[in-house]
């Protein structure tokens, strides 16, 4: 690196020991030194893909500096300092960019994305944006335990165009969290420069309009990220609150190293280059006296040396070699099923008491159970299961939320990092759209990815027959069956509803709770009063008979249950799943070799839906057994119609007894 004569940032260190300014110093270099080494490698092919935070490290190693070990911090692809600062051992790191099975994540995931409870970093996923709700959720943690601490979170200018983005601000704002936004102004996403990417001056402005606190930083000047952030958090742990951030720099090199530059104005870079934190930082320290060029070369030779020795030892590591078992267990979170029995004392509940009582006793069970959606609070959700609840628990832990799905998800993971657990409700299931991405991205993949669980449960109102159209009547289970990592209950009885959800509560993996509407007021059933258990992946069988094992869950159980009634010449088995993910193979399997015929019935429509995957298996499975076809019921491939005679005949309901009757005579 060059040395530069005369610094070009004017640094004002005020009153900083020498020791900080030459540790700021040390913290800059050694990811510099690191990244210029894999520039190298990347050209002998050596590594796939490096994106670069060259000129940027300032911002990296002021904020973590900043920041207590134990204070979590959350970095983008371009915050390497924020690793090396605290102190991650380079053969660690080494090994995660080489899918080696002494990084972060055994191969799983690449580069940055990856976290360590053992350096309280929370890594990004490809997404970029969900990371500034996971951060407020931390915040939430930390402000409910009343510790003191602050997060603090990264994004690049580009992120901040993603809804993750503003979603996070308003709910820190609103909830007053703990928090450091960062923005990095680097002047690019990817090819596309700011002008293109946000149309206010300044991304800072931003923080007015959540009512928040921003500031505008010079992020290449090191002294000053450091000194202002470390000033912010002192007062943030004092009077908890979120503050926003931009940092304004420069990206020096393309947004990973294949794709070039070429986009960039010259002049830009050049200007850029002059500004660079460490040479001017360097050269400011020389001008000081408090660095000379003798320990700066030992520095730079007991940093490659350590880069030199790491990168021999990570290289000399043994490829992973692949196993099925290993892989496939990694996917959920270990969990011991606690059987709870339940009491001989029963009382007669409808589905919607059921859920809430769970819920209560839940409460009650874990005191770091927290409950977060729409109006649940005072108003006890629109369909009224946590009403009372805020008398009981208080508004810390029965949270209403803005209308912001993907960031109460996201906040209810970042509660799971610090060991809390949360259920959202989905104010209808058909607006888990708004949070899906991080339901499917973030919650199912964080356990095999870095051994992270989400200890969330996301309840689902869901189902049609109450005449309410494409927006409020979806059973979108499918789109979740589909998704290794995510445990899916959907019970069809009150007493099965209270202790699936006590156990997706004590289950530390994302499940995804559905409950049916049209079920909730009229169905009922005796309910054991206290607190029980039920296993997941166990159906249960309703009624048992000879000639048709029908197989179904939810509102498809009653109206199986109903046509049996009406038909009591067919001796049928029926098969309520209750959970469709674990999915209990062996009962379903049992029965088809049983009885030799199979109809599987569900209320979404038919293409993709779990009773594909159902026949599919025992075609596989019992083929030699089947006197008939497996046969399919589904609702139709359209959207669900409002009026009730179009939603009557879209339903699968109406087709089910001519499809049994087919079926038994074929
Ligand atoms: C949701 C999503 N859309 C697009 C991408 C592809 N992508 C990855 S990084 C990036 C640019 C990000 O820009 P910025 O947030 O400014 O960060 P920078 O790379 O400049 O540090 C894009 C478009 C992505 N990863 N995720």
């Amino acid at each position: 690196m060059p040395t530069l004569t005369k610094s070009n940032i004017d640094y004002d260190k005020r009153n900083l020991s020498d020791k900080t300014l030459l540790q700021l110093y040390y913290n800059m270099l050694k990811p510099r030194l690191i990244e210029e080494k894999m520039l190298i490698l990347l050209r002998q092919g050596k590594i796939s893909k490096w994106f670069s935070g060259i000129g940027q490290e300032a911002i990296s190693v002021g904020v973590t500096m900043a920041l207590k070990p134990s204070e979590y911090i959350l970095p983008m692809h371009r915050n390497l300092g924020v690793f090396t600062t605290r102190e991650i051992p380079l053969h660690r790191l080494f090994c995660q960019w080489q899918g080696k099975a002494s990084g972060f994540t055994k191969g799983r995931d690449r580069s940055f994305h990856f976290g360590t409870q053992d350096y309280n970093i929370v890594g990004m996923i490809s997404h970029l944006g969900p990371q500034l709700g996971v951060a407020d959720g931390i915040a939430l943690a930390n402000l409910l335990k009343n510790n003191g601490q602050v997060a603090a979170v990264f994004t690049g200018e580009g992120g901040t165009s993603e809804g993750d983005f503003h979603e996070a601000l308003n709910v820190a704002s609103v909830w007053q969290l703990p928090v450091i936004f960062c923005i990095e102004n680097n002047g690019y996403g990817l090819s596309t420069p700011t002008n293109e990417q946000y149309h206010c001056k300044h991304l800072a402005d931003r923080g007015k309009g959540y009512g928040m606190e921003s500031f505008i930083l010079d992020g290449n000047n090191v002294i000053e990220t450091y000194t202002k952030v470390k000033k912010l958090v002192e007062s943030i742990r004092k009077r908890p609150r979120p503050i926003l951030i931009e940092f304004k720099t420069f990206r020096r090199r393309g947004h990973e190293e294949a794709s070039g530059t070429k986009y960039v104005p010259k002049e830009l870079m050049d200007e850029w280059e002059t500004k660079d934190p460490i040479e001017n930082f360097r050269s400011y320290l020389f001008s000081k006296k408090i660095l000379s060029p003798v320990i700066d070369e030992q520095y730079v030779s007991e940093i490659k040396a350590e880069i030199d020795t790491a990168l021999e030892s990570a290289y000399a590591e043994e490829d992973i070699i692949p196993n099925e078992t290993i892989e496939l267990n990694d996917v959920y979170k270990d969990f011991e099923y606690q059987d709870i029995k339940p009491s001989s004392k029963v009382k007669e509940l409808r589905l919607v008491d059921a859920i809430s009582e769970s819920l209560k006793q839940s409460m009650n069970t874990h005191k770091d159970l927290v409950i977060m959606g729409q109006d649940v609070a005072e108003y006890g959700g629109v369909f009224k299961i946590t009403e009372g609840f805020v008398e009981q628990f208080g508004k810390e832990r029965v949270r209403n939320t803005p209308i912001c799905e993907s960031a109460i998800v996201e906040v209810a993971m970042g509660l799971s990092i610090v060991g809390m657990k949360a259920v959202v409700e989905m104010q209808f299931s058909d607006f888990v759209t708004s949070g899906f991405n991080p339901i499917v991205n973030y919650l199912a993949k964080s356990h095999y990815r870095w051994s992270q669980n989400a200890d969330v449960v996301v309840r689902m109102p869901c189902g049609a027959g109450v005449a309410a159209g494409p927006f409020h009547s979806q059973t979108n289970e499918a789109w979740f069956t589909k998704t290794p990592g995510l445990k899916v209950v959907y019970p069809a009885f009150p007493f099965d509803a209270k202790g699936l959800l006590a156990t997706a509560i004590n289950d530390p993996n994302p499940v995804l709770f559905f409950e049916h509407k049209a079920l909730y007021r009229s169905i009922r059933q005796d309910v054991p009063a206290d607190y029980y258990t039920l296993p997941f992946g166990k159906a249960s069988v309703l009624k048992e008979g000879n000639s048709v094992s029908v197989i179904t869950y939810g509102a498809g159980v009653h109206w199986a249950l109903e046509t049996l009634d009406n038909n009591p010449d067919i001796s049928a088995d029926i098969i309520d799943l209750r959970t469709l993910q674990p999915l209990d193979k062996e009962t379903i399997i049992n029965s088809v070799k049983k009885t030799g015929r199979a109809i599987v019935l569900q209320e979404d429509s038919m293409f993709g839906g779990i009773a594909s995957d159902i026949s599919a298996m025992l075609v596989e499975e019992c083929f030699e057994y089947l006197d008939a076809p497996v046969k399919r019921v589904a609702s139709m491939e359209t959207p669900i119609p409002f009026a009730v005679q179009l939603e009557n005949q879209y339903l699968a309901k109406g087709k089910f007894e001519s499809t049994l009757r087919d079926l038994l005579s074929f």
